[in-house]
Order: structure tokens, then sequence, then C-alpha cells
């Protein structure tokens, strides 16, 4: 595994790489360092068969609190900052990889989320946070637009209303809120945050990951499309998983009546 200066990267005998932010004196809000790690080791994580889940999760007493404000390149002391590219070379390609990647990414959500933070977790496919989490779509707080995705990610996960909401006022969005909402998948008390993690990353980490893989692209195309396209392609992504080792292996284990041991191929 690369070696990061901001991101803890680690990977089990499970398959499970986990991927903690590591600026946890300013509860790991980005640098232009840690996001370009955070590409690397995103990349490299799609490439590695040996990957087959993936968690996201932040060091100390927060996840992320989005981007880091004192940074010379976001700047609004005076000069005129041009934080379009900014966001087109640090954030964009990870939230554009966090959702194409053909493996499950999972946040594990360990406190504050804010900003291009929260949307990071958003970008995940699925949220488990702590009771001490809470969400907040700081931009408008500091004259923005929700970036890194929340736009397009955040009607999706909440609906139009809510959305709204959360992007114009930029409240605090406590854990049991956002379990409320949607927002999250599962809300666990603080001192259950890392084993329940582990659970939940070993399942997707045992799981058919061509075919969850597939899922993705599924939902992903599905989000964009009328239901006739969706359809046909649809039946295309079914012939491809039909012809994996792990739907025979799945197909067996049922027939069987054993636990099916999927290979991830
Ligand atoms: C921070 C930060 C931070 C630096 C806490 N930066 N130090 C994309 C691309 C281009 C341009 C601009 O924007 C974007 C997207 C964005 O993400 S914009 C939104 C940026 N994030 C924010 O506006 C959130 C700012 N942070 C906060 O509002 C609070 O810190 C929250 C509510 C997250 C947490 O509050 P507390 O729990 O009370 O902690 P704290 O405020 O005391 O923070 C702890 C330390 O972390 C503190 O440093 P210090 O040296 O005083 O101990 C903060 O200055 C530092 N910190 N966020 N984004």
């Amino acid at each position: 595994m690369a070696g990061f200066e901001f991101l803890l990267n680690e990977l089990d005998e499970h398959g499970v790489l986990t991927l903690t932010l590591n600026r946890a004196d300013c509860l790991n809000a980005f640098n232009d360092e840690m996001s370009f790690e955070l590409q690397k080791a995103l990349k490299d994580a799609e490439k590695n068969a040996d990957v087959r889940s993936i968690v996201l999760t932040g060091a100390g007493r927060g996840f992320s609190a989005g981007q880091d404000l004192r940074s010379r390149s976001v700047a609004a002391n005076g000069a005129t900052p041009h934080l379009g590219d900014s966001i087109r070379e640090r954030y964009s390609p990870i939230i554009s990889k966090l959702r194409s990647m053909e493996k499950p990414v999972l946040a594990s959500i360990n406190g504050v989320a804010a900003g291009a933070g929260a949307s990071l977790a958003f970008a995940c496919d699925l949220r488990i946070a702590n009771s001490s989490a809470k969400f907040i779509q700081a931009f408008v707080k500091v004259g923005l637009i929700p970036d890194s995705a929340a736009c397009w990610l955040l009607p999706r996960l909440v609906g139009f209303g809510r959305a709204m909401e959360l992007a114009l006022l930029g409240d605090v969005i406590s854990a049991d809120t956002a379990l409320q909402w949607g927002l999250v998948n599962q809300v666990v008390p603080d001192d259950q945050l890392t084993v329940a993690t582990q659970q939940l990353a070993q399942q997707l980490a045992q799981g058919p990951t061509q075919a969850i893989g597939l899922i993705k692209r599924a939902m992903n195309k599905a989000m964009s499309v009328d239901l006739d396209t969706y359809l046909a392609y649809e039946a295309n992504l079914q012939e491809i998983a039909g012809r994996t080792h792990d739907y025979q292996e799945g197909v067996s284990a049922f027939l069987e009546k054993r636990p099916a041991q999927f290979a991830g191929r």
C-alpha cells in the first residue's frame, strides 16, 4: 500500500480497506495534499483485486470539516480565488470515483461532517454514524453553494424539500434526524462504531463483488434515464452477472442449503 502523509490506509485479511482522513487537529479539513492522496488511494483500491470493500472515516473527533478554509488555494482575503479550478482538480475526481468505482464504499461517520466533508459521506454507498455525528451543509454560511455534488446527491437521498432545507439554512442535523431522514443507514452508540463498521464492511467484502459493482452501475444509470432505456441496460448487466463464478456459487449454495462463499469473480 502506498504511504500517505494525511491519509491512513489499512487493508485487512477480509479484503476491507480502511481509509482514514488524518488531520485530526482541524477535524480532517481538506488541504490540497489530502485530496490528492484520497484520489490516489481510491484509484489504487479500484485496481487492487484484494480490496473488496472500502471504509472511509476520520481520525479523532470529526469525520471531515470540508475544505480547509485556511488553505492558500482558496484564500478569500483580498485575492480572487479560483474555486472552480479547486473543485475540478481536487473534489470532483473524488466524488466521481466514489460513485463510479465498482466496489462498495461505506462512510463510517465518527463525528461532524461539514461542507465538502458531508458531501463526501453522501457520495458513499452506505453511511453508518455514531450518535455524536452531525451534518452541516456549511456552504451557505460562508457564501458558497453546496459543492462536491451535494445538490445532486441530497435530493436523491432525502427528497427535494429536505435537500433545500439543508442547503438554504445550513443548520446542524443530528445523527438521529439524519437517520429519520434517510441521510444515514444506521446510527450506533459512539463506542460501537468501529465494531459495527467492521461487521458491515466485512459483510460487503464477502459479497459477490462483481454483482455489487453492477448494482452500483445500475443505480447510477437508473437515476438519469427513462424506464425503457433502463430495462434494456439492466438486461445487459444481468447477462454479465449471470456469467460470474459467484452466480454459480450463489445458486449452488442455495440448492445445497449452505452459506455461499463468494470469491468476488
Ligand atoms: C477548521 C475547519 C475548516 C480549517 C474546523 N478549515 N480549520 C470547496 C472547494 C473550494 C473552496 C471552498 O469550499 C469548498 C467546499 C467546502 O467544504 S466549504 C465549507 C468549509 N467548511 C466549513 O465551513 C466548516 C467550518 N467549521 C465549522 O463550522 C466548525 O469547525 C464545525 C461546526 C465543523 C465544528 O465545530 P466545533 O466542534 O466547535 O470545532 P471547532 O470549530 O473548534 O474546530 C476545531 C478546530 O478545527 C479549530 O481549530 P483550532 O486551532 O481553533 O483548535 C478550527 O479552526 C478547525 N477547523 N473546520 N473547514
